[in-house]
């Protein structure tokens, strides 16, 4: 017998009891009815404080001291093409599971059905609608466009602002898609680019300016991290050079030179940069990591190709403690 049938053949078995004494103790009606509501409210508050609270299966309760994981993956020309290839998107979607602030990158779709094609198939495999997503417009030069989008775990995060960078001097090919969000006590500000290659140092230059915008339209908000396919190796960045704007001491790469990105070479294209408030306070030491999803899944180098030129990136902050800024 479960716990509520208990309750309610308790609360009859009273009823009845006092319903009959109620009868030869000649207890007035109105009485009788009162201890009897009294007795429930009793035994629903008793429920309330004692049993825990269950979700519907579908929907299991967050561990709101799990780490947030947040991430960036270029998932090389995402477009109807690969929305339509099944195997592929099985790995896309078990690969959108392993994020709470997943950066996606270079989706390509005139018809732009890609990002809500891609939201379906992630919340149908999850059996609920645990993800949601905010998407850039169509940014680029020329005719070839790209959008950026953030899916996020809603059971997680509370999305607070998105917008797309204000280029009036047109610095940037595709301008940094920028959403701010909240996870428990840590609010953030998240600024996505992809670089145009050839253009990468001074894209990355310009990304120390907004920066300092940021900072300068909220003060009071320092945890503005960067992140994305920065291009920011091989041929298009010098990744030792310390001279660089964005290799000021305050800026810590978390994804190291060391770290391969890429799915055929060793560069580190993609990376996360964090501010001090953040890399000293939220953010757990050591996390920053390529999510090897091939390894993890297993599949095959020839299928990962498939799917993307690159891996994705991943980093964990913790949202327990009290936001320092
Ligand atoms: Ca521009
Ligand atoms: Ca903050
Ligand atoms: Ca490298
Ligand atoms: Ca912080």
């Amino acid at each position: 017998m479960n716990k509520s049938t208990k309750n309610i053949l308790i609360t009859l078995f009273t009823a009845l009891i006092l319903m009959i004494g109620g009868h030869f103790l000649k207890i007035q009606p109105d009485a009788a009815t009162r201890v009897i509501t009294d007795l429930i409210n009793l035994i629903d508050t008793r429920k309330i404080d004692n049993t825990p609270i269950h979700a519907a299966p579908s929907e299991p309760q967050v561990q709101d001291d799990a780490p947030l994981k947040i991430g960036a993956f270029n998932i090389q020309i995402f477009g109807v093409k690969k929305i339509g290839n099944t195997d592929i998107m099985e790995q896309l979607v078990k690969i959108a599971q392993e994020f709470d602030v997943m950066l996606v990158e270079e989706i390509r779709d005139s018809s732009q059905q890609t990002a809500s094609a891609y939201l379906k198939e992630i919340n149908d495999a999850v059996g609920y609608e645990k993800y949601a997503f905010v998407e850039s417009e169509p940014l680029g030069r020329s005719s070839s466009k790209e959008q950026y989008a953030y899916f996020y775990n809603t059971k997680k995060v509370k999305l607070l602002d998105d917008y797309t960078y204000d280029d009036q001097n047109d610095a940037f090919e595709r301008e940094p898609f920028i959403a701010k969000f909240q996870s428990g006590n840590f609010d953030f500000v998240l600024v996505g680019l992809h670089s145009k290659p050839e253009d990468t140092p001074a894209e990355l230059s310009s990304l120390d300016n907004v920066v300092s915008e940021l900072s300068e339209e909220d003060p009071s908000e320092h945890d503005i991290m960067l992140l994305g396919d920065f291009n920011a190796d091989g041929s298009y960045f010098k990744e030792k050079d310390t001279t660089h704007p964005l290799k000021a001491a305050k800026y810590h790469w978390v994804i190291t030179n060391d770290f391969d990105t890429m799915t055929k070479t060793d560069w580190t294209y993609d990376r996360i940069i964090l501010l001090p408030e953040t890399y000293d306070h939220e953010y757990q030491k050591e996390s920053a990591t390529v999510f090897r999803y091939d390894r993890i899944f297993g599949i095959a180098n020839s299928f990962v190709q498939q799917i993307s030129d690159h891996f994705p990136i991943m980093a964990e902050f913790n949202t327990a403690d009290e936001d320092d800024d």
